[in-house]
Order: structure tokens, then sequence, then C-alpha cells
């Protein structure tokens, strides 16, 4: 069942931060941005894909590509929210040897990731082909979202993947930029410097929306003004958002890219989120 309001969306990403930091205290984990795409990925997960955790194969379902692949944990407890799984099953089988979950998703484990990624800049690519092939069938209805790294930008099978979104007129495809400034080693400015990615998508001829990406409300409202999965040009969400969002020691930290936390951490970022949590309910 979707969630509907802002508030209890924020409690749903105060869950999702919790099994984060949980998940950090038992195993390294690419907590920073996995933090960074919380809200964006609680509102896509819990509020707007069309996706029965019951019928995982029904044609009609939107498809998801984690083309940052090291975002798998907020991708699965996402997934656990809405019934595909447990938290405990993510934490419990997260890099074990039989386990379904690890630093990068893979579907040769897990029936719920549609492609395995983790090798930067081929999810977007593979995101587009199936919003080409949703187009060949009568009467679809179901868009492909793609959640991408800013860095990631910097490989070029994005932008020959950009391109050809326009050209082949892919309106059910929505991609999503968590625009952080941050990779794993650097600076976004000290790397690559991608200078202004909303005017680049829109230069390509992408229906271009910027957001803040981590304000639940925010994301809620882009999400509603997508246009009709059957029209004729590709969206983009650039989500601005912070690395590591909601830990301070962790915020804008190339660092916390990841890591482990504390036992004693742990108990300190759970009290800092439920304040923030109460701030925002009141
Ligand atoms: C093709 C490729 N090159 C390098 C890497 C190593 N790598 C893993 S995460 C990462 C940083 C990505 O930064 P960004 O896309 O901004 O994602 P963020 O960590 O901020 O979510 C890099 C370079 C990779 N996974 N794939």
């Amino acid at each position: 069942m979707a969630i509907k309001s802002v508030s209890e969306l924020e409690r749903a990403a105060f869950q999702i931060r919790k099994n984060l930091l949980k998940l950090c205290s038992i195993q390294k984990i690419h907590i920073g941005g996995d933090l960074s795409i919380a809200d964006v990925m609680t509102v896509l997960w819990q509020y707007q894909m069309k996706y029965d955790p019951n019928n995982i194969n029904d044609e009609k379902r939107d498809r998801f590509v984690l083309s940052k692949g090291h975002a798998s944990a907020v991708t699965s407890f996402n997934q656990a929210a809405i019934g595909c799984f447990s938290a405990e099953d993510v934490i419990n089988e997260y890099a074990t040897d039989e386990g379904r979950f690890s630093m990068h998703s893979c579907n040769l484990v897990n029936p719920y990731v549609e492609v395995s990624t983790g090798s930067l800049g081929h999810g977007f690519p593979v995101a587009c082909g199936m919003a080409a092939a949703l187009r060949l069938k009568e009467n679809y209805q179901s868009r492909v979202y793609v959640v991408m790294g800013d860095g990631e930008q910097s490989e070029g099978s994005i932008w020959e993947a950009a391109m050809n979104a326009v050209h082949y007129r892919l309106g059910n495809l929505v991609a999503i930029i968590d625009f952080n400034g941050l990779e794993a080693d650097g600076t976004l400015k000290e790397i690559t410097g991608l200078g202004n990615i909303a005017d680049k998508y829109h230069a390509f001829g992408w229906n271009v929306i910027e957001i803040n990406g981590n304000d639940i409300s925010e994301i809620k409202n882009a999400f509603d003004s997508l246009p009709d999965s059957k029209s004729e040009i590709p969206s983009v969400l650039v989500c601005h958002t912070i690395k590591g969002k909601g830990v301070p020691f962790m915020e804008n930290q190339v660092l916390w890219h990841a890591g482990k936390i504390t036992e004693e951490q742990y108990k300190e970022c759970i009290n800092i989120l439920e304040k923030d949590l109460e701030v925002k309910l009141h």
C-alpha cells in the first residue's frame, strides 16, 4: 500500500536511515551515497512506483534500475518496506556467501533486482533500452526509473544514452541524478567538474526538474508533476543532495563514501535522527 502523506513519508525515510545505520554498525556499506539518496528512494518506492512485491513479473509494473549500483542497501531496505522481504533479511544476509544482498545489486541472487549494476555508466543505457522496449507494447503504462550518481555522469555511455532517449522519444523514462557533489575519492569539481548539469540535459532535449533531493515534499511534488508515461520527452530529476545526509559527522565528507560505524556511533546517530524527525513533524 503506497504511503500518501508527507509526514508518513518522513517517518518512512527515518526508518530507512535507521536500518542503514544499523547495517553500517555491522558491515561496511556505501553509507554516504545511500544517505544522500534515501529521501528520493523512499518517495519513489513507497509512494510513486507501481510495483507489486507479490507479482514481480507483472508486465504492467514500473521498472527500477540502480545505475549507481553501490547504493544497493538503500534500495534493499525500501524493497523490504514494501514487502519484498524483511529488513532483518537484508541485515542478516548482507555480504554473506549465500546472501541476496551485498555492496552492489545483483539479479543472479535477488529477483527483485531488474538489472545487476555496480560498474558505473551501464544502468542508464540499459534503462533506455527497457523504456524503448516497453513503448513497443500496446497500451503500455509502465515507466522506467533510473538512479544515477553525479560522478557517474563522467562516463561517456551516459551521454550516448541521454541523446538516444530523446531521439527515441522515451517519455516513459525518468532519470534521477543524485547531485551530492562528491565521488568516492574527491569532489566532483576536482575530478571532472560537470558545470550546470540541468542546462546540459536541457540542451539535449530533456524535461528537466531541479529539486532539493532531501526535501520529501519537493520530491513528492516532482513525481506528481511528471508528464504522462505516454508523453514523448524523457524527464530527469536533478536532485541536489548532501552526501551522508542526516548524520552530521558524515555530511559532505569524502571519507564516508563507504565505511562502518561503532555501536556507540550508531546510538549517537539514532538520537540525532530522532530529534530531526521530531522537528520535521512539528
Ligand atoms: C566504471 C566504474 N568506474 C569506477 C568505479 C568505482 N566507483 C565506485 S563508486 C564511485 C564514485 C561514484 O560517485 P557518484 O556517481 O557521484 O556516486 P555517489 O557515491 O556520490 O553516490 C566510483 C568512482 C565503478 N564502480 N565503476
